[in-house]
């Protein structure tokens, strides 16, 4: 086992942990923050705790971060108990130091928070059974409805226009005109595809600028791999990774759950013939979603269903691409031409999807119609 970066007595120090700790291992999930379980023996009954090192270059203001994550968790851990349901498996709750704060910083400067940690549940990173990406989708659909009455002007914006596609695609160009790493000559053709799309990145920009698409509280990275699922009934339990819950477009949990999940191909897969959209994913998660959350959406909502999903692809390509540019700073990496893989299977999913757009299209709407929404 490698050295962990915390030190665990100097944690142990600052939370009230139940029980003997008998070790930890790390959870390799995100590009963002660093996770390990901790394990304890409590009076001989095993009791976890989810340790996370928060990443300031990326959430600069961890006071703000962290008020969202608090508010957020006690609204639903509310909601939950007068629902009947299990608030220590169906939401996460941070777990507060001693001193009563959602987090503390070490002696060498580093930013830890705790969660509950929700046993008998698995994460997944590619669908192989439908079914839990059906899951996934009520799941999030669930959350986007258990979140619409939470007072949205309290939350910060941990990240400013963390899906306005405009300044995404400004951020890109900007990262070609600096070719700070020196990479420039060798992503022309990337460069060239996202030139190519440019008039894309304006649309929900313009539609949001002009009130046609309503502000909700939204999740803002609803990938696959941020869905706990029941080991049992491998249900949507719990829907995890909240740092980035602000307002936004329910446009942006849509689409972003597509890219992720609905093809079979992972993130930094290089042989780009395993990319591409699967329909059949794309319908179970449009049922799931409009089954949860559809009665809710407005017209505009729904019939950019589809388009949303090709936009936050590409959206994710561009922030991948102009990472590679600008020399890595922003997503772990694991060597040195990751995010230029992972902008690869981006934009591959992004020209599978224009290909089948139509049929895309045809799948909202009868689904609209089978469940009677309007569209
Ligand atoms: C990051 O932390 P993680 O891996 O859940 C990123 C998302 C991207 C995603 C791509 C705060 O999410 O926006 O869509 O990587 N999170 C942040 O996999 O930038
Ligand atoms: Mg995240």
């Amino acid at each position: 086992m490698t050295k962990p970066v915390f030190d665990i007595e100097e944690i142990k120090e600052h939370f009230n942990f139940e029980g003997e700790y008998t070790g930890y291992y790390s959870i390799h999930n995100g590009h963002i923050n660093n996770t390990y379980v901790l394990e304890f023996n409590h009076n001989g009954n095993y009791r976890a705790y989810l340790l996370q090192q928060i990443n300031t270059y990326v959430f600069t203001s961890p006071d703000k971060l962290m008020e969202n994550v608090v508010g957020v968790t006690e609204y639903l851990h509310k909601i939950i108990v007068e629902n009947g349901g299990d608030p220590e498996r169906e939401t996460l709750n941070v777990i507060k130091t001693k001193d009563g704060a959602p987090y503390f910083v070490s002696k060498d400067n580093r930013y830890w928070r705790c969660y509950n940690f929700i046993t008998d549940a698995y994460t997944c990173q590619a669908i192989e059974n439908p079914v839990v990406f059906y899951n996934s989708a009520v799941a999030f659909g669930n959350f986007q409805r258990l979140l619409a009455d939470y007072p949205a002007d309290s939350l910060h914006e941990t990240i400013p226009n963390f899906h306005n596609t405009v300044s995404r695609y400004n951020d890109l160009m900007e990262a070609v005109k600096n070719n700070i790493a020196g990479r420039l000559d060798s992503v022309k053709e990337e460069v060239k595809f996202a030139q190519e799309r440019e008039a894309d990145t304006h649309v929900v920009v313009d539609l949001i600028a002009e009130g046609k698409l309503p502000m909700r509280v939204t999740h803002n990275d609803t990938k696959l791999n941020n869905v706990m699922f029941d080991n049992n009934t491998d249900k949507g339990i719990c829907v995890i990774d909240l740092d980035t819950v602000m307002p936004g477009s329910s446009l942006y949990d849509f689409g972003d759950s597509i890219r992720f999940g609905a093809n079979h191909a992972a993130e930094d897969e290089k042989d780009l013939s395993l990319v591409y959209l699967d329909l059949n994913l794309f319908e179970q998660y449009c049922r799931g979603y409009l089954e949860s959350a559809g009665k809710s959406l407005t017209k505009t909502e729904i019939e950019y269903l589809p388009f949303s999903a090709k936009l936050m692809t590409f959206e994710c390509g561009m922030r991948f691409l102009g990472d590679y540019l600008n020399g890595d700073t922003y997503f772990k990496i694991g060597y040195p031409e990751h995010n230029l893989d992972r902008c690869h299977t981006q934009f591959a999913l992004v020209a599978d999807i224009e290909k089948k757009f139509d049929e895309m299209k045809a799948i909202v709407s009868r689904i609209c119609s089978e469940l009677g929404i309007e569209k």
